[in-house]
Parts: C-alpha cells; sequence; structure tokens
C-alpha cells in the first residue's frame, strides 16, 4: 500500500508537468483528486488495513492528497501566464499601484508676471495688454521720442519688412493706446514681450519681457510712485526691508525722469561682486509722464499729471533668485524650470 502512494505520487507529478494547457490539468485534477479518482480509491481502501498500518499510511495519502492539490494550483498559474503572454499581454498584476505622470507647472515668467498683476490689483491697478507688432507713431512718437533718436535707428529696432511697422519695443505703446481710450483717474500696469536687436550674452535677448504701469489723475505725484513702487517692488521680490534710491535719470517720456536702485540681493547693501561694491542694484525707470505724452493722447496736462515706471522682468527674476544667465529662461531645461 505504501508503494502503491509512492508510485502514484511519482506518477502523478510527472503527468502534472507534462500538462499544457488548463482544460488537460483540469481533467488530470479529476481523475487524481475526484470523487473517483485514483487517490480517493486509495482512501477508501485504507478501512481493509490494520489500526496501526492505517494511521501511517493514512497520513501519507493525505499528505500527497495536500501536495497534488497545491501543485495543481501553481501548474494552473504558470499555465495562465504563459498563456497570456503568449498573447502579447504582460502579465498583469492589478495589486500593484499605479503609475503617476509627472506634474509640470506654468513658467517662471508667467509666473512672475501673474505674481505682478495680483500686487497691482490689490493697489487698485487695472492690467491691459496690447499688440506686440506696433506702428512708430505708437512706440515712438506719441511718446515723444524724437525722429533722430538711436532707438529709432534700424541698429536698435526690429522693423518689419516692407510694411512700416515694428515689434514693440517696450509696453509704453499700451499705455498710449489705454489712455487714448479712457479718461482720467487712470490706474493701469501692463506686462507683456518687447523687442530689441540685442546682441545675445549672459545679460542681453533680443526678446524679453517688461512691466509698465502709470497712474494718472489731478494731484498724483512723485510720493506717490514712491509708496506704490516701494509696497509693489517689496512684495515681489519678498523681501520687506528692501530700500529704494532714486536718482535722477533721462527718458524722453518723462519729466522728471528718474532710476531706482535697490538695495542689492547680494550683500544686504555692504557691497559684493554682483553690484560691484556699491551696495545697489539698477532696477527701473521712472518719472512723471511728460505733458507732451498727456497731450498727444488727449489729456489736459493742466488739470491731469501722472508717474510712470518700467522694468525689465527678467533682470528682477535675476537678481530675485541671483540667475547670472538670461539665456536659462528660454532654453526650457527641466532642470532650471523645476526648480521654480
Ligand atoms: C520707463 C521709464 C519711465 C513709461 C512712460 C509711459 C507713458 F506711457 F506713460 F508715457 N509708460 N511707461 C516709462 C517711464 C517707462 O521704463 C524704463
Amino acid at each position: 500500500m505504501k508503494q502503491k502512494i509512492l508510485d502514484l505520487r511519482d506518477q502523478a507529478l510527472a503527468s502534472i508537468k507534462q500538462v499544457k494547457s488548463v482544460e488537460h490539468l483540469k481533467e488530470l485534477e479529476v481523475s487524481l483528486l475526484g470523487k473517483k479518482g485514483q487517490l480517493t480509491a486509495m482512501l477508501k481502501g485504507l478501512k481493509e488495513l490494520s489500526e496501526a498500518d492505517r494511521r501511517v499510511v493514512g497520513k501519507m495519502a493525505n499528505d500527497l492528497k495536500q501536495e497534488l492539490a497545491q501543485t495543481l494550483v501553481e501548474k494552473e498559474q504558470g499555465l495562465k501566464r504563459k498563456a497570456s503572454q503568449s498573447l502579447g499581454q504582460e502579465f498583469y498584476d492589478t495589486s500593484l499601484p499605479g503609475r503617476t505622470e509627472p506634474y509640470g507647472h506654468l513658467h517662471p515668467i508667467t509666473q512672475f508676471i501673474r505674481e505682478i498683476e495680483d500686487t497691482f490689483l490689490s493697489l487698485n491697478f487695472e492690467v491691459a495688454e496690447g499688440p506686440q507688432i506696433e506702428d512708430d507713431y505708437h512706440n515712438f512718437t506719441a511718446l515723444n521720442i524724437p525722429k533722430d533718436h538711436p532707438a529709432r535707428d534700424m541698429q536698435d529696432t526690429l522693423w518689419c519688412k516692407d510694411i512700416p511697422y515694428l515689434l514693440r519695443t517696450h509696453t509704453s505703446c499700451v499705455q498710449v493706446r489705454y489712455m487714448e481710450s479712457h479718461d482720467a483717474p487712470i490706474r493701469v500696469v501692463v506686462p507683456g514681450r518687447v523687442f530689441r536687436k540685442d546682441d545675445v550674452d549672459a545679460t542681453h535677448s533680443p526678446m524679453f519681457h517688461q512691466f509698465e504701469g502709470i497712474m494718472v489723475d489731478t494731484t498724483t505725484n512723485l510720493s506717490h510712485l514712491k509708496g506704490i513702487l516701494t509696497i509693489a517692488l517689496r512684495r515681489l521680490v519678498n523681501n520687506p526691508q528692501l530700500e529704494l534710491r532714486f536718482r535722477s535719470g533721462f527718458f524722453p517720456f518723462v519729466e522728471p525722469g528718474l532710476e531706482v536702485d535697490v538695495t542689492c540681493v547680494g550683500c544686504e547693501g555692504k557691497g559684493c561682486n554682483i553690484c560691484k561694491k556699491t551696495g545697489w542694484l539698477e532696477l527701473l525707470g521712472c518719472g512723471m509722464v511728460h505733458p507732451y505724452v498727456l497731450k498727444t493722447v488727449g489729456l489736459d496736462p493742466e488739470k491731469y499729471q501722472g508717474f510712470a515706471f518700467g522694468a525689465g522682468i527678467e533682470r528682477l527674476l535675476m537678481i530675485k533668485h541671483k540667475i547670472n544667465d538670461i539665456r536659462l529662461f528660454y532654453e526650457n531645461d527641466p532642470r532650471f524650470l523645476e526648480q521654480f
């Protein structure tokens, strides 16, 4: 009887090994472990044995039953896996966690433009946009830029071929358009792309971004300019201690004109390489809108006065984040962009 069980084991395991399909395996399972199967018959034969033999042989038969059941399950899994692979599908483990796509985000310049808009909206300014292809009148003439000014030269401006248009060299044209169509009081900020025929180096690009703003009312003056710029710049560079220094400077569209320096981010004013040991960084231009400009857009300069300012967005971001090469903004290298 013992030998019969051992023989059945050898024969059964060999048969299972040879099976090539799940159907055959099921048939084999029935012929081994089914009601009329070989092992079942053997268990029935235990009755004829003595009490002591029955215990030993019974255990052997039961162990074999478990072993065969386990082997059949493993064989079935193996056959199913093989079948799905041969169909060209990978074995699909539904218990694995799903794959997630990496998240993207807005470009740092777009992020910063949104911060500029939020900052000036909170100061009761509106946001305006305008065309990037402009005419000579809105880009130069209305802004009191004379015919012989170097900015009008082929050398400095990207002019269209055959048609009298250019790529705007600043966003001031949008303020001109805004003032043409709106009465005072005016408070507007204009972010956007501008174009200059610059050679590319670490600090120059033929396309960059600016934001400019104007405020016009009957009593608007330089102290308002100073207050608004101080609040806005402190918030935009995220430094409530930032100091502003106003120097006189020249822009044809303002009188008086001013240049604004801010505390150096590299040394907080102590003097370092970034600020050439001065403690200050040149950040933007501003001033009181020239009466000629007001008159040209139809605002009475005897009744209204206003301030205006303009700053480069890349330059401000480079100062804020200590970035030393403007080209990083345009190369779309994830190693750079992922830091924002
Ligand atoms: C600057 C500097 C100073 C400016 C002036 C005007 C307008 F339209 F009101 F005349 N818009 N922007 C201005 C003034 C811009 O950028 C460096």
